[in-house]
């Protein structure tokens, strides 16, 4: 007697552990069809996209700049040719508000500095964050976004020379500036 309850114990045991291996191989495959090619969710196919992407005649470039929670640019530098169209997207990838975490694209002249510019701009919150005794030293600038917010701006791509580009928030400029070479 005893020894036919052990071994109807020991079969339990392993018909257990079968179901067990079998769930756990299922669940495997689900997850790996999940993360398969054909699954890949739109967000990463718009990931995959180049931060700065030519036309196939050379007249246009795509210039796709982020902004973050961070206080960060995907970009801090953006190289374009002389006679280019840029066509520049900002996208605020993060999920503050504008009034906490707003970024904008500011372009400005070469004999512009930095701090100068951004001082004045502290002070313009009721525009945007563009003084307008600085509007001379700017080439262009986008609109302010917040979080989940895009704008876009087309221009020509200023004479040859490096140019800075800079976020005009309060105290932004700090982390978010880089150079915009013109070839
Ligand atoms: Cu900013």
């Amino acid at each position: 007697m005893k020894k036919n309850a052990i071994s109807i114990l020991s079969a339990a045991v392993v018909f257990l552990s079968f179901n067990i291996l079998l769930s756990s191989c299922g669940g495997g495959e689900t997850a790996e069809s999940a993360t398969g090619n054909k699954e890949k969710p739109k967000s990463m196919i718009a990931d995959e996209q180049p931060p700065i992407e030519v036309s196939e005649d050379g007249s246009t470039v795509t210039v796709r700049l982020t902004g973050d929670d961070m206080m960060k640019y995907n970009l801090n530098k953006i190289e374009v040719k002389e006679g280019q169209k840029v066509k520049l997207t900002l996208t605020h990838i993060g999920k503050m508000p504008i009034e906490a975490m707003g970024h904008n694209f500011v372009l400005l002249k070469p004999e512009t500095t930095i701090e100068a510019f951004a001082n004045e701009a502290a002070l313009a919150k009721d525009n945007g964050y563009i003084p307008e005794s600085q509007k001379d030293n700017i080439i262009v600038h986008t609109d302010m976004v917040g979080g989940g917010q895009s704008t876009s701006i087309e221009f020509n791509a200023p004479a040859k020379g490096s140019y800075k580009f800079m976020c005009s928030f309060p105290a932004h400029y700090v982390n978010m500036q880089g150079d915009f070479v013109v070839n």
